[in-house]
C-alpha cells in the first residue's frame, strides 16, 4: 500500500509542476494543486574554476605523459550530488519504511552526510586560532635589488599574496578586540617557491629561546582547572610566569601598551621579529629585520572601547578588514627592511641581533621601503581558506636566509609539526590555498590526503630508470642554496648568550619614547592586570619588574594596588628616546576613516547628502545613523546604522545633523508606555545621549550644526570643548574634523596624567 500511495503522489506531482526534476513530493502526503517551492527551476551554471582550484599538475621526470585526471571539477555540477557525483532526488527526509516508520539503515545517504558532518571540525591551532584572512598583491619597487636576489622583490614584480591577521591567546570564537599580541603571516606565492614572513604586531617576543614556547602558552592560556580567562592575559599565570621570567619583560610592556589593542587590522605595524640574512645576485650577505608599515596610519583602541566591543560586535576587525575590502577601500601596507652589516658577532650598535626580544630603533637603522601590499579580495570560504592555510618560517625563496636566532630554530620545527596534526597527514602542502605558483616536482610521496597522482617509477635519486630526474638545480638555475656562514668552534652547552641577559634596558628606552596619555594608558592596563590577579605573591614580585622600568610607572601600578612600590636592585643605564614607537603627536593619513552622521527624523536632508558627499571625496567613510532603519525622507537616503544597532566603537569621528528627541520607538519609550520603566523626559533620545557620551570619552572628534547644541548638552558635553566643532553647514564642519582626524583622537582631552616623566 505506501509503495501504491507514494507512485500516485507522484503522478500528481508530474502532473502538477510539469515534471520537474527537482520537484520531488512528499511520499504519503497529499500533493498541493500548485507547487509552493521550485527548486531548483533552472540549474545555476557552474562558476569556471580558479586558476589555483585544481589538481597541481603532476611532471615526469622524463617529461612523458603522467596520465594525471583532468583538473578537478569538485562544486561544477548543477544538480546536489553524494562526494561522488550521484545525483540526488532529496536531502531533506531520511529513507523509511513509511512516513511514520523507522529509518533504515541502507540509507548511504543519509550515513554520508550525518558523517561527513560529523567530522568537519578539525583541532583550531594551539596558538592563533582566531583569525582572518585577505588576498592581495605584492609589487617589489626594486629597492632591494642590492641586498637580496628574491626575483619577486625585483622592480614592478606582481605577486600574489595571502594575509592571516590573528589574536594568540583565544579560542577560534573568541573576540577580536581583546588585549593581546596579533599575528600578522604573509605567504608569498612567488615565481620561485613560497615565502612565509610569519611575524606579528610587535617586535619583539616574549622569549629567547623556542624551548620556553610551552612555557609561555601555558601560562598565558586560561587556568588547566576552569579554562578562565578566556583570550586574556590578565591571570595569575600568566603574570606569575613574567614575573619570574623577566626575558619577557618587554614584549609585555608593548602587550599592556595601546599595541595591544589595536583599532583595526589596517591600522597594525607588522614586524619579522628575527633577524634574517640576505644574500644578493653577487654572494653578499646583509642581516635585516621586516616591517609592514600601514599606509593608515597605527591606531589603537582604547581600553574602554576594546571591552566594549568584545561584547558589543566580537568580530569588529574582522569586519572592518573585510567590510573595507569589500567598499574598494583596499588596505595597504609598505614592506621594509633595517639593514645591518653581516658581521661575525651579528651585533648592531651595541644590540645582539640575534636576540628576539630586543628591537633595534629606527632612528638609528631607518626602515627603508621595498615593496607594497594592497589587500584586494575576500575569502571566498573561510574553512578552505583562513582555516587550512598553512604557514611556515622555513618556506624561504633564494635571496632569504634564516639566521642562528635560537627562537627562530625552533620554529622551523614546530609550523611543520602542528601542521601535520591539524591539517591530518604531511600533504598539506596540496591543499589549495597553501599551493605554491611554482612548478613542484619533489619526491614526497603517499601519505593522508594525496592528492596527485604522481608519473615515473623512480621517487629516489640517484636513479636511471626515470633518466635520473628530477635535475638538481645550482645557482645558476634559482637552486635555494644556503648562505654557507662559518659555524664557531664551541663546547656544546644548555646556556643563552651574556648578550642576552639584559632584560630592562628596551623597557625603559620603551617608556621613554611614549607620550604621557600613552603612559598613562600603561600604566592602567598593568593596574588593571595585575588587579585582576588573586595571588598577593604575583603582584608583588611584579612591582618589582617595574622598579626596575622606571620609578613613575612602578609607584602608580603600586598605588593602584594598594602596594607598597619597591626600589630597583640599581641605579638605571640612561637611555636615547625612539619617537618613532610612539602613536601620539604625528599626523596620519585620513583615508578609510569612519564618520557616523546621526539624522534625527527632522535633520536638513540636503546637507546630510552634501556632507557624505564631501566625506566619500575625502576618501572617508560616511555611515547613517538614523531612528530607524529604511530610507530617511522619501529617500535616496538610506540609514545604515539605527540607534538600536550603532555604538560609538565604531566611528573614528561623529556629526550630529540634528538631534533627534524620544521618539515612540525610542530607547524605553515602549517599555514607559506598557509600564515598565518610568517615562523618560528627555530631550534627546538617549540612545544618542550614550553615542555622543562614550564618543568624548573615547577622546574622538566630534561636529554637528543645526540644533546640535541641543544633544551636546544632553550629553554633558561643554560647548567649546576640545576637539568639539559646532557650525551653521556640514561641509564646513566637516573639514576640521578631517583635520582632527588626521591625530586619531582628540588626545588632550583625556585627563591629565599628572606628572609622569
Ligand atoms: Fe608561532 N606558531 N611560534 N610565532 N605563529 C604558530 O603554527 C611557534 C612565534 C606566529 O595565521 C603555530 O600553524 C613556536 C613568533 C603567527 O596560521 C605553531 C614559537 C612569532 C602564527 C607556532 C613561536 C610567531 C603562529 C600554531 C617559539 C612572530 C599564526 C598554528 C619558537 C614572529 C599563523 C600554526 C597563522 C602560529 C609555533 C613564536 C608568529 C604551533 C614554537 C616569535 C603569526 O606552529
Amino acid at each position: 500500500p505506501v509503495k501504491a500511495a507514494v507512485e500516485k503522489v507522484k503522478d500528481a506531482a508530474t502532473a502538477a509542476t510539469g515534471g520537474t526534476a527537482g520537484e520531488q513530493p512528499i511520499p504519503g502526503r497529499p500533493s498541493p494543486s500548485t507547487p509552493t517551492v521550485e527548486e531548483p527551476t533552472t540549474p545555476r551554471e557552474p562558476l569556471p574554476p580558479k586558476p589555483d582550484q585544481g589538481t597541481p599538475a603532476t611532471v615526469t621526470p622524463t617529461g612523458a605523459p603522467t596520465g594525471a585526471p583532468p583538473e578537478s571539477k569538485a562544486q561544477q555540477g548543477a544538480y546536489l550530488t553524494t562526494a561522488t557525483g550521484t545525483r540526488l532526488p532529496d536531502t531533506d527526509h531520511s529513507l523509511k519504511a513509511g512516513p511514520r516508520g523507522p529509518v533504515l539503515l541502507r540509507d548511504h545517504h543519509l550515513r554520508e552526510k550525518i558523517t561527513h558532518f560529523d567530522h568537519e571540525r578539525i583541532p583550531e591551532r594551539v596558538v592563533h586560532a582566531r583569525g582572518a584572512a585577505v588576498h592581495g598583491v605584492f609589487t617589489g619597487y626594486g629597492t632591494a635589488a642590492g641586498v637580496t636576489k628574491a626575483a619577486f622583490l625585483a622592480e614592478g614584480v606582481q605577486t600574489p599574496v595571502f594575509v592571516r591577521f590573528s589574536t594568540v591567546l583565544g579560542s577560534r570564537g573568541s573576540a577580536d578586540t581583546v588585549r593581546d599580541t596579533r599575528g600578522f603571516a604573509t605567504k608569498f606565492y612567488t615565481t620561485e617557491g613560497i615565502w612565509d614572513l610569519v611575524g606579528n604586531n610587535i617586535p619583539v617576543f616574549f622569549i629567547q629561546d623556542a624551548i620556553k614556547f610551552p612555557d609561555v602558552i601555558h601560562a598565558g592560556k586560561p587556568h588547566p582547572d576552569r579554562e578562565i580567562p578566556q583570550a586574556q592575559s590578565a591571570h595569575d599565570t600568566f603574570w606569575d610566569f613574567v614575573g619570574l621570567h623577566t626575558e619577557g619583560t618587554f614584549h609585555t610592556m608593548w602587550n599592556m601598551s595601546d599595541r595591544g589593542i589595536p583599532r583595526s587590522y589596517r591600522t597594525m605595524e607588522g614586524f619579522g621579529v628575527h633577524t634574517f640574512r640576505l644574500e644578493n645576485a653577487e654572494g653578499a650577505t646583509t642581516l635585516v629585520k621586516f616591517h609592514w608599515k600601514p599606509k593608515a596610519g597605527v591606531h589603537s583602541l582604547t581600553w574602554e572601547e576594546a571591552q566594549i566591543t568584545a561584547g558589543a560586535d566580537p568580530d569588529f576587525h574582522r569586519r572592518d578588514l573585510f567590510d573595507a575590502i569589500e567598499a574598494g577601500a583596499h588596505p595597504q601596507w609598505e614592506l621594509g627592511i633595517q639593514t645591518f652589516p653581516d658581521t661575525p658577532d651579528q651585533m648592531f650598535e651595541g644590540i645582539d641581533l640575534l636576540d628576539p626580544t630586543k628591537i633595534v630603533p629606527e632612528e638609528l637603522a631607518p626602515v627603508q621601503p621595498i615593496g607594497l601590499m594592497t589587500l584586494n579580495r575576500n575569502t571566498t570560504n573561510y574553512f578552505a581558506e583562513t582555516e587550512q592555510v598553512a604557514f611556515h618560517p622555513g618556506h624561504l625563496v633564494p635571496g632569504i636566509d634564516v639566521t642562528d636566532d635560537p627562537l627562530l630554530a625552533g620554529r622551523l620545527f614546530s609550523y611543520i609539526d602542528t601542521q601535520i596534526t591539524r591539517l591530518g597527514g604531511p600533504n598539506y602542502n596540496q591543499i589549495p590555498i597553501n599551493r605554491t605558483h611554482a612548478p613542484v616536482n619533489d619526491m614526497l610521496r603517499d601519505g593522508l590526503h594525496q592528492h596527485a597522482v604522481h608519473g615515473g617509477v623512480a621517487p629516489y635519486k640517484p636513479n636511471s630508470l626515470d633518466g635520473g630526474c628530477p635535475f638538481f638545480a645550482g645557482a645558476a638555475q634559482g637552486g635555494y642554496i644556503e648562505v654557507p656562514v662559518e659555524v664557531a668552534a664551541a663546547p656544546r652547552v644548555r646556556q643563552a648568550p651574556a648578550t642576552f641577559d639584559d632584560h630592562f634596558s628596551q623597557p625603559r628606552l620603551f617608556w621613554a619614547s611614549l607620550s604621557p596619555v600613552e603612559r598613562e594608558h600603561l600604566i592602567d592596563a598593568y593596574s588593571f592586570e595585575l588587579g585582576k590577579c588573586y595571588e598577593q605573591p604575583i603582584k608583588e614580585r611584579y612591582l618589582k619588574v617595574l622598579a626596575e622600568i622606571d620609578p613613575v610607572l612602578c609607584t602608580k601600578v603600586a598605588q593602584s594596588l594598594g602596594l607598597p612600590a619597591p626600589q630597583p636592585t640599581g641605579t638605571p643605564t640612561d637611555v636615547q628616546p625612539s619617537p618613532a614607537l610612539s602613536q601620539v603627536g604625528k599626523v596620519w593619513p585620513t583615508t578609510g576613516r569612519i564618520i557616523g552622521i546621526i539624522a534625527g527624523p527632522d535633520a536638513d536632508l540636503a546637507e546630510i547628502t552634501a556632507t557624505r558627499t564631501a566625506i566619500l571625496d575625502g576618501d572617508m567613510v560616511p555611515l547613517l545613523i538614523a531612528p530607524t532603519g529604511g530610507p530617511l525622507g522619501d529617500g535616496p537616503l538610506v540609514a545604515q546604522r539605527t540607534f538600536a544597532t550603532a555604538r560609538s566603537i565604531e566611528f573614528d569621528a561623529l556629526l550630529i545633523a540634528g538631534a533627534p528627541a524620544p521618539g515612540d520607538d525610542a530607547y524605553g519609550a515602549r517599555d514607559a508606555k506598557a509600564g515598565l520603566r518610568e517615562p523618560t523626559d528627555a530631550a534627546v533620545d538617549p540612545r544618542v545621549t550614550q553615542l555622543l557620551n562614550e564618543a568624548y570619552r573615547h577622546a574622538k572628534a566630534i561636529g554637528g550644526w543645526g540644533d546640535a547644541t541641543t544633544a551636546l548638552t544632553a550629553a554633558g558635553i561643554p560647548d567649546g570643548a576640545t576637539g568639539v566643532i559646532t557650525g551653521t553647514g556640514g561641509t564646513a564642519v566637516l573639514q576640521q574634523i578631517a583635520e582632527l582626524l588626521g591625530r586619531h583622537r582628540v588626545w588632550e582631552r583625556f585627563p591629565a596624567a599628572g606628572d609622569l616623566t
